[in-house]
């Protein structure tokens, strides 16, 4: 069973290497699943994977990032040393892989200089060009489906043929002349592949490597899973890098993409044989209009589903949708993202919705039975004032005062950065927005930088970046009390958030003590200085704002279905 490897896919740390760099990561993360070094890699790899396996190309996937979380002596260089495939895929998807990916790109070059360094992804896209400036990149692979694409490149490797032919690829001519392919391979269905997790089952068996897959830092313990229903956006949220504007922009998509509803059922359906974590069907049911959301709960309806099942909402729903849910699951939740309690700051951000459309949501959906309504705020949004923060962590107080604690309200940055290809990225001014980082050598360098408050790639005419840290703290130990108060957490919790809180205020103020120049200079080295406060900033870095647990949904039962991923390893 076990061959070598044709294609190794390697998942970077954010920051390399975070272990011994000192910085103070803050809560860039505490929205998500991952740590702050972000260690879970795109979804695609899975279907990278399942594409090129079913043609007899052998993958595996290392996610170093979580190697190097989980094991502090984890020896990276020595550990890429070993590894011998025909080509190394790396994802620079999310930008705040930048420094750690281009890291990892150079051990690579360093012990295999003869092995090519493929690079994908939504940033890889945005910035092909300039990433092929970098002597250990020799292909990227543009646009949000390289499936075949990269079966194509990795065959061409293999051959040694050339591969000026493939769609979506950018690359080095003998001559060192950026070459670009157009983005040409943009799929309109996403039904070829399966969605739910079987092919990485085998391919940890495969591999012999499960704990090298890893998805997330507690995975095991807790396996939640997606289910994607489409490649694409039909939304404009202005600083989303993968609106519709985005897409057409720097992915050439210029429609959105969707998996056919019975294949959503059955994704769902084969995940449950495996699991019982929750799953997340990623993109709202509603977006392809309300006979697709009918049929895949038709659907859900007949597999008695006993998962919590979370769904995304992009736009308020009507009452009808959340009988038919409630019919169709007995354990549903929602996540619904509104970014403001202000109207004004939310139209600016590109969604047009009312208050009171979101309160009957709430409402309908409570009604209902819904287990658990995220409901998300963000800060550093147009037009939006350090009292307009404060004003929308009081809306989450009287939300919760109206709706009781099935209600969870969250409020973070954008940050680091702001997508690269969003609406206000390419167009700073009109939303107010002023970019400190444009380039992606200083996006990588700025992850360098001692604190979040220098990543921010951004301020804006309402927020300076001190602000933007300075609301943060204040709006996320306010909303701890509020959660306190409305019993949503214990006092321990919240006493440990603030004390969290106050500790990253200290540090912000020491480092600024220790670095006054550093957004002048970024070639001062201050490594000795920030490494006296480093044993503190590794304190800080996991749920700064607000608990990690608090995102999580429950599992019915034990983590997994062993015999079920026996069989399904075996004989299917
Ligand atoms: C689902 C999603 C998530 C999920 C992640 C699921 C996952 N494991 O991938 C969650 C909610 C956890 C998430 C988190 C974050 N996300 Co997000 N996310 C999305 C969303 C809505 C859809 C992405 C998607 O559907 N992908 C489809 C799957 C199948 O493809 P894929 O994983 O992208 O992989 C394909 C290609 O990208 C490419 N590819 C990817 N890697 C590689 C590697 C190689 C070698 C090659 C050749 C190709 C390749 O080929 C793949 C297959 O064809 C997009 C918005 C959008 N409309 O696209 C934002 C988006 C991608 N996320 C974004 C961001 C910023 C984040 C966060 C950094 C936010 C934060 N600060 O917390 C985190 C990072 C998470 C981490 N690493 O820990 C930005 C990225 C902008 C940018 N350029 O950096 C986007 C565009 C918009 C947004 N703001 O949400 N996200
Ligand atoms: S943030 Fe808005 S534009 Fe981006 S994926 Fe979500 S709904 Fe679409």
């Amino acid at each position: 069973m076990f061959k070598k490897p044709d294609l190794i896919l390697l998942h970077a740390p954010a920051l390399y290497d975070f272990r011994t760099h000192p910085t103070l990561l803050g809560p860039i993360s505490d929205v998500i699943p991952s740590t702050p070094i972000f260690e879970m890699y795109p979804i695609g790899f899975s279907s990278i994977a399942e594409h090129l396996e079913n043609n007899n190309i052998r993958v595996r996937i290392i996610n170093l990032a979580f190697r190097m979380l989980e094991n502090p002596k984890f020896e990276v260089e020595k550990f890429i040393a070993k590894l011998k495939p025909a080509a190394f895929g790396i994802d620079l998807h999310w930008l705040v892989h930048a420094q750690g990916s281009l890291e990892i790109a150079k051990i690579c070059k360093k012990y295999h200089p003869d092995i090519p360094v493929i690079f994908g992804g939504y940033s890889s896209t945005y910035f092909h060009d300039q990433l092929l400036e970098y002597p250990q990149v020799d292909y990227v692979l543009k646009g949000d489906s390289t499936e075949e694409p990269l079966l194509q490149l990795i065959k061409s490797i293999k051959k040694k043929k050339d591969c000026i032919s493939i769609p979506n690829l950018s690359w080095r001519d003998t001559h060192g002349k950026i070459q670009s392919n157009p983005i040409t391979n943009v799929p309109d269905s996403l039904n070829t592949l399966t969605n739910n997790y079987q092919n990485l089952f085998k391919l940890a068996v495969k591999n012999l490597d499960p704990r090298g897959m890893t998805a997330i830092r507690d995975w095991w313990k807790y396996p939640i899973t997606a289910v994607m229903n489409c490649r694409g956006c039909t939304q404009n949220c202005i600083i989303c890098g993968g609106s519709k504007y985005s897409m057409k922009h720097y992915c050439a998509r210029t429609n959105t993409a969707y998996r056919d509803p019975e294949l959503i059922v059955n994704d769902v359906k084969q995940i449950s044989r495996f699991t019982n974590g929750p799953i997340f069907i990623i993109g709202d049911l509603n977006q392809p209009g309300e006979e697709y959301a009918d049929i895949v709960l038709k659907g859900l309806k007949q597999l008695h589903l006993k998962n919590e099942l979370v769904v995304e909402i992009f736009n308020p729903a009507d009452e009808e949708f959340y009988d038919k849910l409630a019919d169709a699951v007995p354990n549903f939740n929602i996540e619904f993202s509104p970014e403001s309690h202000d109207q004004a700051v939310r139209k600016k951000s590109g969604k047009f919705y009312t208050n009171e459309e979101i309160e009957l949501n709430i409402k309908w959906a409570l009604e209902r039975g819904c287990n658990k309504f995220d409901i998300f705020f963000m800060i550093g949004l147009p037009l939006q004032t350090q009292d307009s923060v404060r004003e929308t962590v009081q809306y989450s107080d009287y939300l919760l005062s109206k709706f009781g604690k099935k209600l969870i309200p969250f409020i973070s940055p954008l940050s680091p950065f702001l997508d690269p290809g969003s609406i206000a990225f390419e167009n700073p001014e009109k939303f107010g927005y002023k970019l400190f980082y444009k380039k992606l050598e200083d996006f990588r360098t700025a992850l360098l930088k001692p604190s979040w408050k220098y990543f921010l790639s951004y301020e804006t005419e309402w927020l300076t970046r001190e602000q933007i840290v300075e609301s943060t703290y204040e709006a996320g130990e306010e909303l701890s009390r509020i959660k306190y108060e409305h019993g949503l957490i214990d006092f321990q919790t919240y006493e440990s958030i603030c004390t969290k809180i106050k500790l990253a205020k200290e540090l912000i103020e020491r480092i600024d003590e220790i670095c006054p120049d550093i957004d002048k200079q970024v070639t001062i080295d201050y490594t000795g200085q920030l490494n006296s406060l480093k044993l503190m900033m590794e304190r800080d870095s996991i749920s700064s704002i607000c608990e990690k647990e608090e995102l999580k949904w429950p599992i019915w039962k034990s983590q997994f279905k062993i015999m079920n991923i026996i069989k399904a390893i075996l004989f299917e």
